[in-house]
């Protein structure tokens, strides 16, 4: 018996959200998106909006003239983040072995289960999210995580698809070099350039000749058109240096749209308290990291004379420095990350602000609420301004 790999990604994740806190918007076309009356883009479009040739990252303007009739509606980071949190939840119950990918995705690793299983187990997982919160997601499982990924994607929205060791070129191989994962704009150019345009054309190619234009690239996309990857799967809370807590997230695909990528950088700051806060400790520095799609990467960092360990702080501090070093350009990946820790004196209280007290219980009142009955348990009122 081997080894399966599962990747869950939600259908349409921010509008099925919104089409739930609003009945009136079921069956309707409604457009997730910053404010719908500025020169934002498209965060998501709903199945029924995509008929109208709505997409992801679409500026606003263009899509109301091709949905005049959509609902706009502002996107709400702090919702999404949440049910986000609350799925992964779920998701352990099903094996511990799961990374959180992005904002709606994620990787499941099971261990001594069979190809013959996957059907069942897709479905258990589809039901228990489908009975809780009311939304769909699309189910990719096969031998390893790019394989797995890259068969999500296939059936959507609701979709279940199953692609054995062995089967990838049967599924991929008559497609487009772009429909791989980790291959952009600029490789597919040079791909071109070589006479490869198709998944199959770039398996078979002699992986010498790959490794002259790309080097070690090479080897590596030339094992991904054969459906090969060796990268294990990473649960978010393994693997972290007690000298610093960080968590990064690669995005699905590379963004400039701001509520999204807030959404991301509040989830991050939200893993990287809470995991503080169980282990005891407290920080007073924080780095966020950003990854731009031509690789260029920053790390910016600010030290703060308070050690802290709350969620809000932890946000506002990263928003600020994100946004000082962000100017719009598209962005690969994130990351956050919590150094300068000290372990917790639970007796003293840092005197700077009257209400801190309260609010750092808030924080512990909360996490102990979570772990009881789930993350979407309790949450602030209120919602983060982006
Ligand atoms: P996706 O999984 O790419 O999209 P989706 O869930 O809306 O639709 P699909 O059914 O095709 O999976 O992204 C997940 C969420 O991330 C999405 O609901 C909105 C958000 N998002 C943005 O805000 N901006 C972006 O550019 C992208 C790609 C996603
Ligand atoms: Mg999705």
């Amino acid at each position: 018996m081997g080894r399966i790999v599962l990747h869950l990604d939600m259908d349409a994740f921010f509008s099925a959200i919104e089409q739930n806190c609003n009945p009136r918007l079921k069956g309707k076309p409604v457009i997730v998106c910053g404010d719908p009356d500025s020169r934002s883009v498209v965060s998501t479009a709903s199945y029924e909006a995509r008929k109208y040739g709505l997409r992801s990252g679409m500026p606003v303007r263009q899509a109301k003239k091709l949905c005049p009739h959509g609902f706009y509606i502002t996107g709400n980071p702090k919702k999404y983040v949440y049910t986000s949190v609350q799925i992964l939840k779920i998701l352990r119950q099903f094996t511990a072995r799961v990374e959180p990918f992005s904002v709606d995705e994620a990787f499941l690793d099971f261990h001594n289960t069979g190809y013959e299983e996957a059907p069942e187990l897709a479905s258990a997982i589809k039901k228990v999210i489908w009975d809780t919160f009311n939304l769909t997601c699309s189910i990719g499982v096969g031998p390893n995580k790019i394989v797995a990924k890259m068969a999500s994607d296939l059936e959507k929205p609701d979709g279940f698809t199953l692609i054995k060791e062995g089967e990838f070129l049967v599924f991929f191989g008559d497609m487009r070099v772009d429909v791989l994962w980790g291959v952009g704009e600029k490789t597919v150019e040079k791909l071109e350039n070589i006479g490869i345009h198709t998944v199959r054309d770039l398996a078979h190619f002699p992986e010498g000749a790959l490794r002259r234009v790309f080097g070690e690239y090479g080897t590596y996309i030339k094992m991904t058109a054969n459906g090969v990857d060796d990268s294990p799967v990473i649960p978010y809370y393994e693997g972290i240096e007690p000298k610093s807590i960080g968590h990064e997230h690669t995005l699905h695909r590379d963004t400039s749209d701001l509520s999204f990528l807030l959404a991301t950088l509040l989830r991050l700051c939200e893993q990287v308290c809470r995991r503080m806060r169980k282990e005891g400790y407290l920080a007073s520095t924080i780095t966020v990291k950003i990854r731009f799609s031509d690789f260029k990467t920053i790390t910016r960092q600010r030290k703060f004379a308070n050690r802290i360990d709350r969620d809000d702080i932890l946000f506002s501090i990263a928003k600020a420095l994100f946004l000082d070093n962000y100017g719009g350009e598209a962005i690969r990946l994130i990351g956050v990350s919590a150094s300068g820790l000290m372990k917790k004196d639970n007796d003293v209280c840092d005197p700077m602000f009257v209400d801190e007290r309260r609010r750092g219980i808030f924080d512990r009142v909360s996490d102990s609420i979570k772990d009881r009955f789930g993350e979407n348990s309790i949450r602030r009122g209120g919602s983060i301004r982006i």
